[in-house]
């Protein structure tokens, strides 16, 4: 049994879209981010770099894996699914999953953080990186204009990719004239698999969720 460590974020999502998608039986256990607990002395033996994702695989002597890329590649070894043995295709598959946790993770990020979070507004840092996250998702149209999906058949890089470009409204970034990235979206968007990964956790239904996670993220910042 496979333990993962999440919250309801981009970076968590991955992996309980690639859990879902290699059926794979899992726990999970939800760490408040806002209360920190990802910085927690427990949690930090485990991630050194109190963040999640984390798994635990019980089935292979408590093996622990921490970083989106390095698990998401962990669990394809393990099953032998989403990752081709192929020396190319194997690389392919990597590159645009490189390019995700190098690239539009980061960017992501930071558009979120000056776009959304920051309490103060600052022109500069907001224009940034919008500008440079709406490049990366040229780079990505460009690739699905003659590709179905990012790498050969539907893999990691996808799963990783897709959990994060979903949201790039909340970074305020447009995504207009770009629609072979928005066929990809709903492709990927409609797979049960895909929605039953983005249930866990399962989001609180209390009060407003966009006011929490704006509040949530200030305290992490700080
Ligand atoms: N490179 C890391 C990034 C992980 C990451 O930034 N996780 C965020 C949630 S998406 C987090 O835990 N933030 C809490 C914090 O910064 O304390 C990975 O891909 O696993």
């Amino acid at each position: 049994m496979i333990e993962l460590f999440t919250s309801e974020t981009p970076n968590g999502w991955k992996i309980s879209i690639a859990l879902e998608e290699m059926a794979l039986p899992y726990t999970y256990r939800h760490l408040k981010l806002s209360e920190r607990q990802q910085k927690e002395e427990w949690y930090l033996r485990l991630n050194p770099n109190g963040r999640i994702p984390t798994i635990i695989d019980h089935d292979n002597d408590d093996f622990v894996v921490f970083e989106s890329g390095a698990i998401l590649i962990y669990l394809a070894e393990k099953t032998g699914l989403f990752l081709p043995r192929d020396v190319k295709g194997r690389s392919l598959v990597i590159q645009w999953l490189m390019f995700q946790m190098a690239g539009i993770g980061p960017m992501m990020g930071q558009a979120n953080v000056f776009f959304r979070y920051a309490p103060e507004k600052i022109p500069y840092a907001i224009e940034r990186y919008q500008r440079e996250v709406r490049r990366l998702l040229e780079v990505l149209e460009q690739r699905l204009s003659d590709h179905e999906y990012l790498a050969g058949d539907y893999s990691i890089a996808d799963m990783a990719t897709w959990a994060w470009v979903h949201g790039y409204d909340w970074g305020g970034v447009s995504i207009e004239g770009l629609d072979h990235l928005k066929r990809w979206m709903d492709l990927i968007a409609e797979r049960p698999a895909v929605q039953r990964g983005m249930a866990i956790p399962p989001r609180d239904d209390l009060g407003d969720r966009d006011k929490q996670t704006i509040e949530g993220a200030r305290n992490i910042l700080v």
